[in-house]
């Protein structure tokens, strides 16, 4: 499957290290994820213009329509991530929204949308598990 991973970016990069973990799982169970560089420790931060934020969006966006279902974690909020959902429910892609419930409280916008397939979790083992059981 091709698989688009939502993050958080510039909503803050504190969960990083567990969208690798994530997206290595993913691939590790053979699948294609779009978005690999979500789970990068490398990424730079710094504003660049306008015409380079138009050319990141335009690629997101035509991954976004080329995959088979969204994966997102969501306990850091982000804007970008939040838009990304949207976008996949628009388009009839499967989503799926995985949050620690210890850390945050999600958007009721997610909670309250049955699109949405939300998996609460209290220990990163959770994840997986689940993730194993999407890809069944
Ligand atoms: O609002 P956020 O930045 O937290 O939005 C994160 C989401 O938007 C992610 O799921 C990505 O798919 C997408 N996204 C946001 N920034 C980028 C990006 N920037 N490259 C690719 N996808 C992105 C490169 C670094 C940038 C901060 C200059």
């Amino acid at each position: 499957m091709k698989i688009y991973f939502a993050g958080s970016i510039r909503g803050g990069r504190v969960d990083a290290s567990l969208y690798r973990r994530m997206i290595e799982h993913m691939k590790l169970m053979g699948h294609a994820v779009l978005t690999e560089h979500v789970g990068s420790s490398k990424l730079c931060l710094e504003e660049q213009g306008r015409d380079a934020d138009a050319r990141i969006y335009e690629q997101d966006t035509a991954w976004l329509r080329e995959s088979d279902i969204l994966i997102a974690e969501c306990t850091c909020p982000s804007l970008g991530v939040g838009y990304e959902l949207a976008y996949a429910e628009h388009r009839d892609i499967p989503v799926h929204i995985f949050y620690n419930s210890n850390k945050c409280q999600l958007s009721a916008m997610l909670t309250g949308d049955s699109y949405f397939n939300l998996h609460p979790y209290e220990n990163e083992d959770e994840i997986f598990e689940t993730l194993d059981t999407i890809f069944s």
